[in-house]
């Protein structure tokens, strides 16, 4: 794909909203001619003698025949999503009417949107920068209360403003620095090196706070990583099944059952969890549930909070505190949940809320306390400061850029305290840039563009 002007000069057309049968379907073109053509095809008002952001109703018209009664809204260019002009046409939500539709305008020399394109246009008209029309794209895939907060504060400029500002602070430098090279005899100095530093070292604090945020943006957009461990039998795949309110996963009284992950997304409050039923922990001579155990291990290293569970009729204190101690060991979070309240001993109940208050007691056969327990699950992960609208970046590429941006910053910091010349110096200031550059789209490449917009849907 190339991103030249002559090709923007074609007007093009797509359905903006989803494929198949609903009331309405809205389709959206794009381009010079955009007004122009529906003009050809349209009977009312004559659309071209009309204002911008104003709705018509009429026929489209396939020479005499009529294809649908319609509602077309304006935008004439520059003030639409595009810049372009740009015209939505409300027709009835059938698949026929869509598809003669879009036909009509093919014929007219209008052309079939590529996925993205809109978006693209609007990036290339200036509309937004890069990390903006990205958020488009999560904005669009957004599914849960956290993710949609994330992507809609990320359109609306958030990160990229923050970025932009301190890149265009240190372009300052780099120009003052650069000066200076011009007058190498004169010895003068136009860019106090104290107040780079501060700057640099800011930028750094900037850039290493975004770099942290990443693994709680990617957890708002694919789900907190929730590990479900436990012995075999102490009702693991219960749990899932009655948070999940499915039967997903096998259950059964034979120890052993759960032998592979099944995992699956629960959104609590907003938040997506993503919990995954393991194989149960204990030492085994089945060679297949072995491996099964040993992958449990493994996806417990990496989990973000753990619900270890343990069976109330069928553990004692002992077993429950060696357990814990490994729990505490592998640091990673974890709640302590006791399971089948229903069948327990009193005892045990009362000897476990003397040595660990905190255990929750629930009863995954019988649905009991399955809410008190999703309270204590969003209280561990504690995303409330992501949802103010907080800057936090969910995009992988983003984040590439950003650790790429760490390591010239930081050769800045060094060249300063070793004096470096300022041609060295201005040489990692202007590295540092580039990198900043590439996160907000001042600095791009077709490749990157064609990759980035290709991830959109048509229409978009
Ligand atoms: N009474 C009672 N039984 C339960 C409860 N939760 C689970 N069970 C029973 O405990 C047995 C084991 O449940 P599973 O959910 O298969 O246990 P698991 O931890 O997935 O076991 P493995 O997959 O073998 O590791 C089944 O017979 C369940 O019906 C509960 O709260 N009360
Ligand atoms: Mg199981």
């Amino acid at each position: 794909m190339s991103f030249n002007l002559a090709q923007r000069e074609d007007t093009i057309i797509a359905l903006a909203t989803p494929q198949g049968v609903g009331a309405i379907a809205v389709i959206r073109l794009s381009g010079k001619d955009a007004i122009r053509v529906c003009n050809e095809v349209f009977y009312g008002k004559d659309l071209e003698k009309q204002a911008s952001h104003t709705i018509h109703f009429g026929t489209i018209r396939n020479g005499e025949r009529v294809i649908d009664e319609v509602l077309v809204s304006l935008f004439v260019a520059p003030k639409s999503f595009t810049k372009e002009n740009v015209v939505e046409i409300s027709t009835h939500g059938s698949s026929y009417i869509i598809n003669q539709v879009i036909r009509l305008f093919v014929k007219k020399g209008v052309r079939p949107a590529k996925p993205g394109e809109f978006t693209q246009r609007a990036f290339l008209n200036g509309q937004f920068d890069l990390a903006q029309a990205e958020a488009v794209a999560d904005l669009i895939h957004a599914d849960s209360e956290a993710s949609h907060s994330a992507a809609l504060n990320q359109m609306r400029g958030g990160f990229s403003s923050e970025i932009q500002e301190l890149r265009a602070q240190l372009i300052h430098f780099a120009s003052m620095i650069e000066l200076e090279l011009d007058f190498v005899e004169e010895d003068v100095e136009f860019a106090s090196r104290e107040d780079l530093r501060v700057l640099v070292e800011k930028l750094l604090r900037v850039v290493e706070e975004l770099i942290l945020s990443f693994d709680l943006g990617n957890v708002i957009k694919n789900g907190v990583p929730t590990v479900i461990a436990g012995k075999p039998n102490a009702g693991k795949s219960t749990l899932l099944n009655a948070l999940l309110n499915e039967e997903k996963a096998i259950v059964s009284d034979i120890a052993g059952t759960t032998r592979d992950f099944i995992e699956d997304e629960i959104n609590i409050g907003g938040v997506i969890f993503r919990f995954i039923d393991t194989a149960g922990l204990r030492e085994t001579t089945d060679t297949i549930e072995a491996i099964g155990v040993s992958r449990t291990q493994e996806k417990m290293k990496t989990a973000s909070l753990i619900l270890y569970l343990f069976d109330l009729s069928d553990t004692d204190l002992v077993e429950i505190n060696r357990d814990i101690n490994k729990l505490e060991n592998l640091g990673v979070p974890f709640l302590k949940v006791a399971n089948k309240t229903d069948k327990a001993k009193d005892n045990i109940i009362n000897e476990l809320k003397e040595n660990h208050p905190d255990v929750i007691f629930i009863s995954a056969g019988q649905k009991e306390n399955l809410e008190g327990l999703k309270v204590k699950i969003l209280e561990l992960v504690n995303l409330d400061k992501f949802k103010t609208g907080n800057t936090v970046v969910t995009n992988i590429r983003h984040y590439d850029s950003l650790t790429r941006t760490r390591e010239p910053l930081l050769d800045v910091l060094g060249g300063l305290d070793q004096e470096v010349t300022n041609d060295f110096l201005a040489m990692d200031i202007r590295r540092s840039l580039h990198f900043l550059g590439e996160i907000t789209g001042e600095i791009t490449t077709d490749d990157l563009l064609a990759n980035i917009f290709s991830k959109f849907c048509i229409g978009k």
